[in-house]
């Protein structure tokens, strides 16, 4: 095992007493410095000496994106912003982003995370990362960016978009190491491809994606396509950016939480009671040691399932099952729940079609009706019309037998579909209006 810090294999006694030390003191701070969490703790009734145990953190009140949005944009900070050092944002599609600030120590514990999460990854001091996060307000870019040169890797601040020149930066400045979303990463595979570049020949060895929900399966086509290890990174820019978790390339079975600077929970997501490890709900993050931007028992809307199995690479951090999606990403259609990763699963599962789909949803009276537009692989598209008609009835069935809603498959021509440069955009919603 490549292993950045020793906390990572720390016997979980001495990982929880760390955690209660830290939880204490941020519970403290947040109530005598943030009045949000001064006046939700009172009307609660609980004070910051009741924090006994771990377990007490479930006395504490939730923190949503709605108190994110009506405290725009520095009303949660928790130190004057004389001692902030960088803003970030999220990209908010309506109304008004949200804000989140790190002080000096911020940026080097979030460094420190996310060149712990690249030594997961399986990178070390003296790879090159090329780095396809976007940059700006967004924490990918900045995120990564910082989290290589900590690990002592060359990076490239390359950022999303120019696909052309990616692959030729790729070619030339021969990284090790690629960071980009999943949906990007297969649209550079395609481009490769078309440009007659083949990338599982260039020196890169390990990719890590995330920012948006991908399958296993989408890990088994850019780990074919590219020749290289895909690892998932998870984060968010409420309760940090990348690095709140990462899978280690030994298991690539769920991302390690790092619990010396998260406490994690699993909660319903309709109640918001707290479930079992194994059961699958919303996640809750309470940061441990953060200082402008401390969040307590921050509602993420990502639903997954909490594992605290021990990991064949040794490390003692929990582990976090693949999201399956953000809960307000899921589809209700006519009373089914559809995530679009299980619409991804059984798309491909279909050898004839090609990875690039996005959905669609109507509503015609009171009746919802999911499309499902998907490209054709390139044999497909040689083949008869009605060869492509019977391929979309199979996934029509498929889709019905394994999410149990009937849809719409539609088989486009290459490009139909947009392509991805950040987070793909999988869902348009036209019922939203
Ligand atoms: O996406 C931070 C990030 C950057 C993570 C680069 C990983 C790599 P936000 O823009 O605030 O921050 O979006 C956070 O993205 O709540 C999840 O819904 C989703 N997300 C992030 N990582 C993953 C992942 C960044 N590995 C939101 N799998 C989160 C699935 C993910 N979804």
């Amino acid at each position: 095992m490549i292993l950045h810090n020793r906390v990572e294999t720390l016997p979980r006694e001495d990982l929880e007493a760390l955690q209660l030390k830290r939880l204490k003191a941020t519970v403290e701070r947040c109530y005598h410095t943030v009045g949000f969490y001064h006046d939700a703790m009172d009307d609660l009734g609980v004070k910051p000496h009741h924090i006994k145990s771990l377990s007490d953190v479930r006395l504490l009140p939730y923190t949503k994106k709605e108190h994110l949005r009506e405290n725009y944009p520095f009303g949660l900070f928790a130190v004057p912003t004389e001692q902030v050092v960088r803003i970030h944002a999220s990209s908010g599609t309506t109304g008004k982003p949200t804000v989140v600030g790190y002080t000096r120590r911020d940026i080097r514990n979030w460094a420190r995370l996310v060149a712990r999460c690249l030594a997961a990854s399986g990178m070390r001091p003296g790879d090159r990362l090329h780095n396809a996060y976007g940059y700006g307000l967004f924490t990918g870019g900045l995120g990564l960016h910082y989290g290589g040169e900590e690990l002592g890797v060359m990076v490239t601040p390359m950022s999303g978009g120019q696909t052309q020149k990616q692959i030729m930066l790729l070619k030339d400045f021969a990284p090790t190491a690629i960071s980009c979303t999943p949906s990007y990463a297969l649209n550079l595979a395609e481009a490769a491809e078309e440009m007659g570049v083949d990338i599982r020949k260039l020196p890169l060895r390990v990719g890590i994606h995330g920012a948006e929900p991908w399958t296993e399966e989408m890990r088994y086509e850019l780990e074919s396509r590219l020749g290289i290890d895909c690892i998932d990174i998870y984060g968010l820019s409420e309760v940090l950016g990348p690095g709140v978790g990462n899978e280690c390339i030994e298991a690539k079975k769920g991302l390690h939480i790092w619990e010396d600077h998260f406490l994690v929970e699993c909660v319903d997501v309709n109640s918001g009671k707290p479930l079992p490890y194994g059961e699958e709900g919303e996640i809750v993050f309470t940061s441990l040691t953060k200082e402008a931007f401390p969040v307590i028992r921050y509602r993420t809307r990502d639903i997954s399932v909490l594992n605290p199995a021990p990991c064949k690479c040794g490390r003692t951090h929990v582990r976090m099952s693949r999201i399956t999606g953000r809960s307000d990403d899921m589809l209700i259609i006519r009373g089914v729940n559809v995530f679009p990763s299980q619409v991804e699963s059984v798309l491909m599962q279909t050898e004839t079609l090609s990875p690039f789909y996005q959905i669609e949803v109507f509503r015609k009276g009171s009746m919802d009706t999911m499309v499902v537009n998907v490209e054709a692989s390139p044999p497909l598209m040689e083949q008869p019309q009605e060869h492509r008609d019977k391929v979309a009835a199979k996934v029509v069935r498929d889709i019905k037998d394994f999410i149990g809603v009937s849809c719409q498959v539609v088989i486009k021509d290459v490009n139909e579909v947009p392509r991805s440069e950040g987070k793909a955009v999988r869902v348009i919603d036209h019922r939203k209006g």
